[in-house]
């Protein structure tokens, strides 16, 4: 099987995890479905979600761990009213700092021994995902959104494969559909029951791929 099989099969165990986070298929009786693509190679990881949900205000945060010299995940989402924990499971000290003038997020939690946790405040302007990295080691970097909805999937791409399917529930009074993805032009799609939409995936003016995204 082809490379494209491998990127699928990621995908429907995420979609799987968001049906059972979010409870049953028919509570929220539809579906955003699609497929993006690249036309070189894709970026490390990316975000779609259907803002207007306010369903993960004030609870509990996300972790986003460091372990082998890497965060353990490309991307964490939370949301205003909670704290991100940054844990270190590594046998070396690390470090997480954010430093985006643009969100309003600039922090920096100091050295972080081996075993310890740090929280910190989601308190950066909703919407935005901002990037975190280890002074110690320049190389490493995830990022941490904050959006409020239940209604999302982190997208996280392999090396080698261009072409992506996602699928989860969403229920059909959310119409808009917003994509992430690093350093690209962010992308706002609305979308009725029953539609089906494809938009150029844009950096700096220039096409990097496409997304098809339709409403069932
Ligand atoms: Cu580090």
């Amino acid at each position: 099987m082809n490379g494209k099989y491998c990127g699928l099969r990621g995908m429907s165990r995420l979609a799987g995890l968001a049906v059972l986070l979010l409870g049953p298929a028919s509570a929220w009786s539809g579906e955003i479905s699609g497929t993006i693509s690249f036309e070189k190679k894709a970026p490390v990881v990316g975000l779609i979600y259907l803002p207007g949900d306010e369903g993960l205000v004030g609870k509990d945060g996300p972790k986003l761990d460091q372990k082998d010299q890497r965060f353990t995940k490309p991307l964490v989402v939370g949301a205003r009213g909670s704290k991100v924990t940054f844990k270190n499971s590594d046998t070396i000290a690390h470090n997480v700092y954010a430093e985006d003038t643009k969100a309003g997020a600039n922090f920096d939690i100091g050295l972080a021994p081996p075993g310890s946790e740090h929280e910190t405040d989601i308190g950066w302007k909703e919407g935005m995902v901002v990037q975190v990295g280890c002074k110690i080691h320049p190389k490493m970097r995830a990022w941490v959104a904050n959006i409020s909805s239940r209604f999302h999937q982190v997208l996280e791409f392999e090396k080698g494969i261009k072409t992506y399917d996602f699928a989860f529930e969403a229920p059909g009074n959310l119409k808009e559909v917003r994509v992430w993805l690093p350093r690209y032009d962010p992308v706002m799609v609305e979308l009725a029951v029953g539609e089906e939409k494809t938009v150029d995936l844009m950096k700096k003016g220039k096409k990097y791929g496409t997304l098809l995204v339709k409403r069932g």
